[in-house]
């Protein structure tokens, strides 16, 4: 069984917590380091969009990770991450989420978390960074997305509690990258994501990848975490994209 024995290192302010990871992973930081920022000046989204972080509204955090599963598997690491969330948002929080794939938690179809993933080479090998934004105050994102946009606050109705909620992720994190590690392991991640993600099966949804746009239907996702959809050319399988719900026409 791999056991996750998280060590943290918190910092006032970074550019991007990923990035400081990214850093000492490559000097030889070894898996569990964490890096806990209270800003960030240059938090990043997936393909270089930025992520707000004012100081003190949401949790900014990254987890180093070298797992022992096989490399076309390592997306089922933001699935694990995103049921790590969730659970500690229930939790600690008692806020529900939905999953749109492939990383997105959302709470009544606004985002209030978003994980970037990212793999790095290191002394030891080839490692995941594991980034983890969650808004705990409206103060977190801007107004112009308010629309798409919640936090912690908005959907529980109560201050939250960053430390109370860091401590439930640390413990979904390594239960759920246990799992991970276990025979059948995998299928059991695909299977808890699958039942909380409304995403999963039976959405009507439009995918952007770069210049390509796909519209269909989910139907649930392939060992390796890619998404099916059913267009009208057949079934595609999406691994990079953004998903978006169809509006009805
Ligand atoms: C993500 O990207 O959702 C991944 C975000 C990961 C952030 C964490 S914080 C700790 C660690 N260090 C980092 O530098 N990053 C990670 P993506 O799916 O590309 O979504 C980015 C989009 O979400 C932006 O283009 C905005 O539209 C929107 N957005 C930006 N800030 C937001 C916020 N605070 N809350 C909700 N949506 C936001």
């Amino acid at each position: 069984m791999k056991s996750l024995k998280p060590k943290i290192l918190r910092f006032e302010s970074l550019p991007s917590t990923n990035t400081e990871l990214a850093r000492q992973a490559s000097e030889g930081a070894g898996e569990g380091l964490s890096i806990l920022a209270e800003e960030q000046t240059a938090g990043r989204g997936r393909l270089q969009r930025a992520w707000s972080s004012p100081r003190g509204a949401g949790l900014y955090f990254s987890i180093l990770l070298q797992p022992a599963i096989a490399v076309d598997q390592w997306p089922l690491i933001t699935f694990a991450a995103a049921l790590a969330v969730g659970d500690a948002l229930s939790e600690a929080c008692d806020v529900s989420t939905d999953i749109k794939w492939p990383n997105d938690l959302l709470s009544g179809e606004r985002k209030i978390c978003g994980i970037l993933a990212e793999s790095v080479e290191t002394p030891t090998g080839r490692a995941v960074i594991v980034g983890i934004g969650i808004n705990l105050t409206a103060g977190a994102y801007p107004p112009e997305i308010a629309n798409v946009a919640i936090s912690v606050g908005e959907a529980s109705g109560r201050a939250p509690e960053r430390e109370t909620l860091l401590a439930a992720l640390l413990r979904a994190l390594a239960r759920w990258y246990s799992l991970l590690h276990e025979v059948d392991g995998p299928e059991k991640i695909v299977a808890a994501w699958t039942s909380r993600s409304s995403y999963a099966s039976g959405k009507s949804v439009q995918v952007t990848n770069g210049d390509e746009v796909w519209q269909g239907i989910t139907r649930g996702v392939e060992r390796d975490g890619a998404l099916r959809l059913e267009t009208a050319e057949g079934v595609k399988l999406v691994r990079a994209g953004d998903v978006s719900l169809r509006s009805a026409n």
